[in-house]
C-alpha cells in the first residue's frame, strides 16, 4: 500500500500558501504535462482572483518519491478562520508559513492555537527571504516564542524549519543557500511527517467539506479516519437529527489537481463520496450495523451581524433575476448548509433576515457572490454582536496590526485611539513603524479608509477576533452628515457643480438617481436634502469656452466593503448586479421625520 501524507497549509493572509502550493504541484509534475502558467491556479473562482485572496479551502495531491502527498490549501484571511478550522481535521500534520519580513502576525496566533490544540505538528516555512530587508532569523525565533506561548508541546516545539521564497520557486535549510527547486520542503515533509496511520475497525468519516457537480450534485469531502468505505455499499449518515441509511455510488480521490474514481478508500486517505445528497458538513458516515459518530466540529462564534433585506428601490427589479423575499430566504438557507461560520436567522417580517458571520469580509463575499448569481438585496449596516457575561455588557474585541511609514504613525495612533484602541506594540520593522492595538471591532469598522487616508494608503492594516470584553463605552469621532436626493431623474452637471461645496459625491452627471438615495457626504454632520436632477436646460447657458465639467471632481467609489462599512443606521446599501447605491430607508423627507418622532 502507497504511503501517504496528509498536510495543510496554514498561516495569515498573503503570507504565500497558494503559490507554495502551485510550486509543489508543478515540481511533481511530469514534465510533459507542465504548462506555462501566469496565475495561480489554485485560486479558481472569480472573487478569489480578483481579489487575490484564497477564499475557499482546497484539496490537492502531489506523488513525490512514492508517496502521497494530499495537500489541503486554507484562506488566510481572519474573516474565514471557521473554514480552516474544520479543514485542519483531515491533516496529520501542517506546514505554517511565515513571511520573512514580518514574521507571525495575528492569523499566523489562531491558525497555530487550532494546530496546536489538535495535536498537528508543524513545518515551519519562513516564505519571502528573498525581500529586502528581511529577518528569516527573527521569524523562526518569534514562531518558537509564539508555539510556546501557546503551549505546544515538547514534540511540537522540535519542529523543523525551512526557508526559501516560494515566489522565485525555491527552498533551503539554509536561508543564506539559496537552491534553484522546493524539494527540500518535501523531502523534510517526507523525514518528519510520520505516514498516515492505518487504523482498523468499522468505518468512520466525518464530512469536513462539500462541492458541487452539476452531474451528481452535491458530493461529501472528509478523510477516513477509520475502516474502508466501498462503492455500492450501505452506510448509515449520523445527522444532527438521527441516523438514515445511505448508499456510496462513487467514490473519488484526489490526484494532482483533479479527482480519479476508485473502488475503495483506506483508512487516512482523503476522498469524496458521490451518492448522499442530504447532508451536512459535521455528518459522519459510518457502520451500517454500528454506526459511531465523530464529534461534531465546533467552530467560533460570529462577531457581527447584518440584516439583509429584499431590493425595494424605486429601480428594483431591472437588473436582478432574484427579486423575491423567497429567493432570498432560500439562497440564505442554502449559503449556511456550507458556510459553517454563518448563521442566519429570520425576523419577525418574511423579507428581513438577520445574518451573523466573522466579519465584513466574509459578509460581503456572500453578498458579491449573490449579486453575480442574479440576486437583488438590502443590505442594513454591520453591527458587531454584543452578549450579556457575568451580568455585563460585553463587545468583541480584536488584535489589530497596523505598519505604516514612520511618518504617518501619529496619524494612525490618534485614529485608533478616537475609537478606543489601546495601544499594546510599536516597534521599527524595516523601515515601517509596527503598530498593535487592542481594540473593539466596533472601532475597526468604517476605519480602514480613514487610515489609508491618513497614511496616503500606504498603511497596512490586519485584524482578528481576540475575546469578548467589557464594553468600553461609546465611540466618539463625529460621523458626517449625508447628501440626499430630494427628486427622481437624471443628474446634472450644472447642479452637481453648485453644490460642490457642500460637500463630496457618490455620483456623476448623468447618473440616474432616485428621491432618497444618499449621493454624497455633507460637509457637516447633518443630513442635506438637495435637488441635483433640475437644471437641465441651464447648462444649454454655459458660455462657449468654458468647460464645466472639468470642475467637478471625480466621484467617490466605494468598494462593497467600504460601502457596507460607510453607510449610518438610518440607510441601506442597495445591490444589483450591475449597481451598488446607497439610500435611506425612509425614501421621502417627510417620512424621515415621522420615524424620527416615534
Ligand atoms: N516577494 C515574495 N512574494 C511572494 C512570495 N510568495 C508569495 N508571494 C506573493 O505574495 C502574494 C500572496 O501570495 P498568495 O500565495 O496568494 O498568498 P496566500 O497565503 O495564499 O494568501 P491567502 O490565501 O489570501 O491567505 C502574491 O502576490 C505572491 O506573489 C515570496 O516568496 N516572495
Ligand atoms: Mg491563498
Amino acid at each position: 500500500m502507497k504511503e501517504i501524507r496528509n498536510i495543510a497549509i496554514i498561516a495569515h493572509v498573503d503570507h504565500g500558501k497558494t503559490t507554495l502550493v502551485d510550486k509543489m504541484i508543478y515540481a511533481c509534475e511530469t514534465l510533459d504535462s507542465r504548462k506555462e502558467r501566469k496565475e495561480l491556479i489554485l485560486d479558481n473562482n472569480d472573487l478569489e482572483r480578483e481579489r487575490g485572496i484564497t477564499i475557499v479551502s482546497k484539496n490537492v495531491s502531489v506523488e513525490y518519491k512514492g508517496t502521497k502527498i494530499n495537500i489541503i490549501d486554507t484562506p488566510g484571511h481572519a474573516d474565514f478562520g471557521g473554514e480552516v478550522e474544520r479543514v485542519l481535521k483531515m491533516a496529520d500534520a501542517v506546514l505554517l508559513l511565515v513571511d520573512a519580513f514580518e514574521g507571525p502576525m495575528p492569523q499566523t496566533r489562531f491558525v497555530l492555537t487550532k494546530a496546536i490544540a489538535l495535536g498537528l505538528k508543524p513545518i515551519v516555512v519562513v516564505n519571502k527571504v528573498d525581500k529586502e530587508n528581511c529577518t528569516p532569523d527573527i521569524a523562526h525565533e518569534a514562531v518558537f516564542d509564539l508555539m510556546f506561548n501557546l503551549g505546544a508541546t515538547e514534540d511540537q516545539l522540535d519542529f523543523t524549519t525551512i526557508y526559501g521564497s516560494a515566489k522565485n520557486g525555491w527552498m533551503s535549510t539554509d536561508w543564506e543557500k539559496p537552491t534553484d527547486n522546493i524539494l527540500p520542503l518535501l523531502d523534510a515533509v517526507l523525514e518528519t511527517i510520520p505516514p498516515t496511520p492505518v487504523m482498523e475497525g468499522t468505518p468512520q468519516m466525518q464530512i469536513t467539506a462539500l462541492d458541487y457537480s452539476s452531474f451528481v450534485g452535491r458530493i461529501c469531502i472528509g478523510r477516513v479516519l477509520r475502516g474502508e468505505l466501498e462503492v455500492g455499499k450501505d452506510y448509515k449518515l449520523c445527522t444532527t437529527n438521527g441516523e438514515k441509511k445511505v448508499r456510496i455510488k462513487e467514490l473519488q480521490v484526489f490526484t494532482g489537481l483533479g479527482k480519479t474514481n476508485v473502488d475503495k478508500v483506506r483508512s487516512g486517505e482523503i476522498c469524496a463520496v458521490i451518492g448522499i445528497d442530504d447532508f451536512e458538513i459535521g455528518d459522519t458516515i459510518a457502520d451500517l450495523e454500528n454506526p459511531e459518530v465523530i464529534e461534531r466540529i465546533a467552530v467560533d462564534e460570529p462577531t457581527m451581524s447584518m440584516l439583509f433585506t429584499i431590493n425595494n428601490s424605486p429601480f428594483f427589479g431591472k437588473e436582478g433575476k432574484f427579486v423575491t423575499s423567497r429567493h432570498l430566504r432560500d439562497r440564505l438557507m442554502k449559503e449556511t448548509e456550507i458556510n459553517l461560520a454563518l448563521r442566519v436567522e429570520e425576523t419577525d417580517t418574511e423579507d428581513k433576515f438577520n445574518v451573523f458571520g466573522r466579519g465584513i469580509l466574509h459578509l460581503s463575499v456572500l453578498v458579491e457572490t449573490m449579486r453575480r448569481e442574479g440576486y437583488e438585496l438590502q443590505l442594513g449596516k454591520p453591527e458587531v454582536i454584543i452578549k450579556t457575561i457575568d451580568g455585563k455588557k460585553h463587545e468583541p474585541m480584536e488584535t489589530l496590526v497596523v505598519d505604516v511609514p514612520e511618518s504617518s504613525s501619529g496619524k494612525v495612533i490618534e485614529i485608533a485611539t478616537q475609537r478606543k484602541g489601546m495601544l499594546t506594540i510599536m516597534e521599527p520593522k524595516g523601515d515601517v513603524q509596527h503598530l498593535e492595538f487592542n481594540i473593539p471591532s466596533r472601532g475597526i469598522i468604517g476605519m480602514r479608509n480613514k487610515v489609508l487616508t491618513a497614511t496616503a494608503g500606504e498603511g497596512i492594516m490586519t485584524h482578528r477576533f481576540r475575546e469578548y470584553g467589557p464594553w468600553v463605552g461609546d465611540i466618539g469621532g463625529a460621523n458626517k452628515g449625508s447628501i440626499i436626493s430630494g427628486a427622481k431623474g437624471s443628474a446634472t452637471e450644472y447642479s452637481i457643480n453648485k453644490l460642490q461645496d457642500r460637500g463630496r459625491f457618490f455620483i456623476s452627471a448623468g447618473e440616474e438617481i432616485y428621491e432618497g438615495q444618499v449621493i454624497g457626504e455633507h460637509s457637516r454632520d447633518n443630513d442635506l436634502e438637495v435637488n441635483v436632477v433640475k437644471g437641465k436646460q441651464l447648462t444649454n447657458m454655459r458660455k462657449s469656452g468654458t468647460d464645466e465639467a472639468t470642475k467637478i471632481a471625480p466621484k467617490i467609489q466605494f468598494s462593497l466593503e467600504e460601502a457596507m462599512e460607510y453607510i449610518r443606521k438610518d440607510e441601506y446599501v442597495e445591490i444589483t448586479p450591475l449597481s451598488m447605491r446607497l439610500r435611506k430607508i425612509y425614501l421621502t423627507e417627510a417620512s424621515r421625520k415621522a420615524s424620527g418622532k416615534k
